[in-house]
């Protein structure tokens, strides 16, 4: 009889094991730690935990409290100061001669009853927050109360901090207007990987999505379409087929303000883009004034690059500067991008006034014997982007800009994105100009992700899985290590020609999104494709908590 209860007992400590086991979530952080030792038990969130922080890590605890709050019910008290008994959470100022830290980096000690993060600053507490949460189980994501759930974690002890300043994604809003709440969502995705650069692509021939007071009509004229083609260009573009659905939408300096104030709370620098001098049909349908014949245009209903190019007056230099000078009161980021990309130089070239312009500024003339010879033009709009790098320092901020920026002679502050490919990157990095690396090949989300394409909803063309992804290395291997330092980061493209909703950005963006906050976080050593792998599950199944569309 003794046995028998004996082994009883044994089977049910068994089974309250096995249950344990199940409710504790797997270690599965993304991206993955600098370091992490998992030590004995595990911490339990209760509706009696505090959290205790000094003042500075106050609101990233308040923060995560409120993060927590809809799924466990529970309402935690942040108090100022260090909690020493009781079911707590502390966040920690690390010693000041303690350097190891860095700005964004951070321990995170868990431990039955306690929980000790220790950071040289907010950026890195609140990365050790996304850590955390993602160390408690997936619920811990949903909107609502889930009853008769555990809320534990794992003791582990992490010492993490990123390996690139500059870890972004980017979101055309112009191709397809996206609201401001998928926005919001969106750096609600890009903080829990521990992202910090949210790119925001305004303004492209097909739609101006940023009000500016002084310019009504760029918003009232060049944030609507007529329609938007059906399915890609067809060769013959008298066959081109269109919906019937005008399309458009803006966001007002109030949404503006609201989404950068949410972006700064979750530590991410929102990055807005305003294309100049190509790529710019909805600004000159708007003020026909902005082009290079007076002609009027209807905001543009193509994909491509459109002919059409600001132009390059000072006239229009003003223009633009008002324009920044809003953008500049909205957005606090030092990056400003001004675009520069694919300026088609047909119209500068017959334009008696940008050729005016050329001769004014003594710019070497092109070749009158090659009517492709373009040399002129490059060096003009390398004019036009300086003239707006210089009024963009003059208020302390630094230009950004794609990487043809560099063709036409570049001021030394100005940031180069790299975009075709990774040769304009080392070129400006050898330069000495800093450099976001945004090749094609690896950070395109708009492209493929199977290439059985017609297994996929129809996208730009390309092919880019998930492990070409985790592959890339930002610092090109033939770049010197003296040049390497001026590799700010990279990021990835979120192009939406094909991308008509946020459901669909989500299944372009995931999880592609959370192999690139790898490439970017974590030491190049610690990278691992296979063990990736093994923590993408949990990292999807949170996804799939907040409603996320991934790609399966
Ligand atoms: C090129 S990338 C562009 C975009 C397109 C993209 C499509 C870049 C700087 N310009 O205007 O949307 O290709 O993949």
């Amino acid at each position: 009889m003794r046995r028998l209860l004996a082994a009883s007992v044994l089977a049910g400590l068994a089974l309250a094991t096995a249950a344990a086991a199940q409710t504790m979530s797997p270690i599965a952080i993304i991206p993955r730690p600098v370091s992490l030792t998992p030590a004995h038990g595990a911490f339990t969130l209760t509706a009696r935990t505090t959290i205790w922080a000094d003042r500075a890590d106050s609101a990233v605890a308040r923060g995560f409290a409120r993060d927590i709050a809809p799924s466990t019910g529970y309402d935690l008290p942040v108090r100022i100061g260090v909690g020493a008994s009781g079911n707590r959470i502390i966040f920690k100022r690390a010693a000041r001669r303690d350097t190891t830290l860095g700005p964004e980096g951070y321990r995170l000690d868990v431990r039955p009853g306690v929980v000790t993060v220790t950071s040289s600053a907010p950026a890195g507490a609140f990365y050790a927050v996304q850590s955390l949460r993602q160390l408690l189980p997936a619920a811990i994501f949903r909107g609502a109360v889930v009853p008769d759930q555990r809320w534990t974690a794992p003791a582990v002890s992490i010492t993490d901090r990123p390996r690139f300043a500059w870890r972004g994604m980017h979101l055309d809003v112009s191709r397809h207007f996206m609201p401001k709440e998928f926005v919001k969502k969106y750096i609600d995705l890009l903080a829990l990987h521990k992202m910090n650069v949210f790119h925001w692509h305004l303004t492209d021939d097909q739609g101006w999505r940023i009000q500016i007071l002084k310019y009504p009509r760029l918003t009232e004229v060049g944030a609507w379409r007529a329609h938007t083609l059906v399915g890609r260009p067809h060769g013959d573009s008298t066959q081109d087929v269109f919906d019937a659905k005008p399309h458009g939408g803006f966001y007002t300096q109030d949404d503006i303000r609201e989404v950068v104030e949410y972006a700064k709370e979750r530590f991410i620098t929102v990055v807005p883009e305003i294309e100049m001098p190509g790529h710019s049909q909805a600004a000159i349908a708007a003020y026909p004034g902005l082009g290079n014949f007076g002609e009027t245009m209807p905001v543009w209903d193509r994909w491509g690059v459109s002919k059409h190019i600001l132009n390059p007056s000072d006239t229009t230099i003003g223009f633009m500067e008002d324009v920044l000078t809003e953008v500049m009161g909205l957005f606090p980021s030092t990056f400003i991008h001004t675009g520069g990309d694919e300026a088609d130089k047909t119209e500068w070239k017959a334009s008696p006034r940008a050729q005016a312009k050329i001769r004014a500024l003594g710019l070497a003339p092109d070749d009158p014997a090659n009517p492709h010879d373009v040399r002129a033009e490059n060096e003009l709009q390398g004019w036009f982007t300086n003239q707006i790098d210089a009024f963009l320092t003059a208020h302390g901020r630094r230009l950004v800009g794609w990487d043809e920026i560099l063709d036409g002679g570049l001021a030394p502050r100005a940031v180069v994105m790299s975009w075709r490919g990774i040769d304009g990157g080392i070129a400006a990095a050898r330069a000495g100009h800093d450099v976001v690396m945004a090749p094609g090949n690896y950070t395109y989300f708009d492209h493929y992700q199977s290439v059985n394409q017609a297994a996929e909803p129809l996208a730009i063309g390309g092919y880019l899985p998930i492990d070409s992804v985790y592959a890339y290395d930002p610092v090109p291997p033939q770049l010197e290590p003296q040049y390497a330092i001026h590799v700010l980061g990279a990021q990835g493209q979120v192009w939406t020609e094909y991308i008509p909703d946020p459901k669909q950005a989500e299944y372009m963006a995931f999880p592609r999104e959370a192999a690139l906050a790898e490439v970017l976080w974590t030491p190049r050593d610690e990278k691992n494709f296979a063990d990736f792998m093994t923590r993408l599950p949990a990292d999807l199944a949170r996804l799939q908590v907040l409603d996320v569309n991934y790609r399966r």
